[in-house]
């Protein structure tokens, strides 16, 4: 959506108004296909500073004080997920997923390998929509689910320990975007969008320039075991996806119904459209085996193209972006990205379109006009939808009932406010506002650029997630946050639904299989060190008491494969220790009662040292030995 990357590119701190202007001056130009709007003086003569002071809500957090609020970000192309607080903005803690990370050594250790699976080889992903299971509609606090855009990949991550413990790669689609949950009565399913259309059979053979054998599928994971449902072909292809709060419906927008192999095909037609997909529908046609499979999976692809009784077509304007559920659970709402507008579609109406009782655009309820480039909408507790206008840099609230009022001819206006923000929002989200929880207290706006908010930092930017306070009347802008690319959703989570341990159980699944290898190994891990030699294969089982590890020595033979075993024996809350074999990459993190493993080549002869990365005790230089490795 980079659809004015250039404005504005000098690091000289203007004042506000003035560089808004240029900006927008440029970028009413360069957004042609859309329809201009004047932008008024009046919509500029905010003052952020004086609006900051009035704010209800507080954003200080005393040192010692915890926050309210558990946020969980998307990393973007950066591959992880991060946690925040809120409202103080802190970044507590980074959770790497379809990246590699140095300091806990995800995508180094053994154990993260076997999660990771058959993608384990690849180093760098694109997380994009990070959404919490829930019961009846609220978080359960039980496991954050993303996607990975870049190499079709979804995975989980468990609450309890904060990490990710489960990962698939969708197969037969090409890039997995938009994600949700099943909210209603729980979350059975994870559900996700395959965007990029692809031939059915991508085998590199006949017919791949051939564009009517491609495909996009809805894919629909199974929560607990994150292993694959079914998957339903449509027409068109997907952008994003939510749920309904009853357990029926599922919701996704379609950006290219044309099937364009290039932008200018892309957006040809007047119309895509938002496919609405039947649960009920979908899981009795799997029951009856009217599935076929493709690529030599056995993935149950059902048939959910136009006609078909499993889904709807309802018209909307060209290229829709963010589709959102209101959570009374009455609306899907679909972001007009290239049309100023966002569609209403009546859930309730939804038994009859699919009884063909009324038309597709029937559903719709309303078509409000908010402002330039709708990309997502967040909701608060009073009737009141907050949209983010890409192209005005601004945050359009506005009253849901006045707008469906007003689109029956009643005069009134549903426009409650806009606001600048700075610059350029993608997702915004409100606080616990994807839930029957919502709370209207706070608003995110994830903004992709962030030009003179921040010391400048070269050419590369950070990003700029803006807090805003929705708890009044009006919106007040309270915080800049400079983020690394690049959050592209949130979730904000009351604390009150999280309960992280605080040291880990010693049975816990994520290194369970280490401990049968150990158990084979006649190895117990928690009073023995010792090494066992299987081959070309040693592995080396050591715990670690601050400040010492179990074993200061060991040997192996030049061109061994080493896996070192490192259990932690500390009780005591946040004495996390590490492993670092110097020379050859290996790191890793052991946090309380934890096993980690890390499996390397032995390629260097000699006196190799091994030390603890992570600082432990006073004498944590001291916690090291020495790897002897013969020629
Ligand atoms: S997408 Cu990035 S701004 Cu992947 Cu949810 Cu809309
Ligand atoms: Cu153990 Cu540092």
């Amino acid at each position: 959506l980079g659809l004015d990357n250039n404005a504005n590119n000098s690091n000289d701190v203007k004042l506000e108004d003035e560089s808004r202007r240029k900006f927008f001056g440029k970028s009413a130009i360069i957004g042609a296909g859309v329809v201009a709007a004047p932008m008024t003086a009046a919509m500029f003569a905010s003052s952020a500073k004086a609006k900051a002071k009035e704010a209800a809500n507080s954003i200080t957090v005393h040192p010692g004080e915890l926050d309210e609020y558990y946020g969980f970000w998307s990393g973007g192309h950066s591959g992880e997920v991060r946690i925040m607080g809120l409202p103080s903005m802190r970044e507590l803690m980074r959770i790497p997923v379809f990246n590699i990370d140095a300091a806990t050594g995800w995508g180094l250790t053994d154990e993260s390998k076997r999660i990771k699976g058959d993608s384990a080889h690849l180093l760098a992903g694109d997380s994009h929509h990070p959404h919490m299971s829930m019961t009846d509609g609220r978080y359960n606090g039980k496991y954050v689910f993303i996607n990975d855009k870049a190499n079709s990949r979804v995975a989980r991550i468990r609450c309890d320990i904060m990490k990710c413990d489960k990962m698939i790669t969708v197969p037969n689609v090409q890039a997995v975007h938009g994600l949700r949950v099943q909210k209603a009565p729980y979350t059975k399913y994870v559900v996700c969008n395959g965007e990029f259309e692809i031939p059915m059979k991508n085998d590199g053979k006949d017919g791949m320039r051939d564009v009517s054998t491609y495909r996009s599928l809805y894919n629909v994971i199974n929560a607990e075991t994150m292993e694959m449902a079914f998957q339903v072909m449509v027409d068109g292809n997907l952008d994003n996806t939510d749920a309904d709060f009853d357990g029926k419906y599922f919701a996704s927008t379609c950006y290219n119904s044309e099937m364009g192999m290039n932008l200018g095909d892309m957006i040809s037609s007047e119309r895509d459209h938002v496919v609405i997909f039947s649960l009920a529908a979908c899981e009795a046609a799997l029951k009856a085996g009217k599935f076929k499979t493709y690529n030599g999976n056995d993935v149950p692809v059902l048939d959910g193209r136009k006609g078909s009784a499993l889904t709807r077509y309802i018209p909307v304007p060209k290229s829709p972006h963010g589709l959102n559920t209101s959570p009374d659970g009455k609306y899907f709402v679909a972001n007009g990205k290239l049309s100023p507008t966002v569609s209403i579609i009546a859930i309730d109406k939804l038994d009859d379109v699919f009884s063909d009782k009324i038309k597709p655009r029937d559903a719709i309820v309303a078509e409000p006009e908010l402002g330039l480039g709708p990309l997502h909408t967040a909701f608060d507790n009073r009737g009141n939808a907050y949209t983010t206008l890409f192209l005005d840099s601004q945050i359009a609230k506005w009253n849901v009932q006045d707008a469906i009022d007003a689109h029956n001819g009643k005069k009134v206006n549903y426009l409650r406010q806009k606001l600048d923000v700075h610059y350029q929002p993608g997702h915004n989200h409100t606080s616990q506002g994807e839930t029957r929880d919502t709370d209207g207290k706070w608003l995110i706006a994830l903004c992709k650029f962030s030009k003179d908010r921040f010391l400048p930092t070269g050419p590369l930017k950070p990003e700029n997630d803006q807090l805003i306070d929705i708890s009044g009347d009006e919106m007040k802008l309270v915080h800049d946050g400079p983020a690394f690319a690049e959050p592209h959703d949130c979730i904000i989570v009351h604390r009150s639904k999280l309960k992280p341990f605080k040291v880990w159980p010693r049975d816990d699944l994520f290194f369970a299989e280490t401990h049968a290898q150990a158990k084979k190994d006649g190895v117990d891990v928690y009073t023995q060190n010792k090494v066992i030699r299987d081959g070309k294969k040693v592995r080396v089982y050591m715990t670690s008491v601050a400040p010492t590890y179990g074993m200061s020595e060991f040997t192996v033979k030049l061109g061994d494969e080493v896996t070192v075993i490192v259990t932690n024996l500390d009780m005591v809350e946040d004495v996390t220790h590490g492993f670092c074999m110097t020379n050859h990459g290996v790191q890793m993190e052991v946090a309380p009662q934890a096993t980690a493993s890390i499996t390397f080549t032995a390629n260097k002869p000699g006196v190799q040292w091994y030390y603890c990365n992570w600082f432990c005790h006073a004498l944590h230089m001291e916690m090291r030995g020495r790897m002897f490795v013969e020629a």
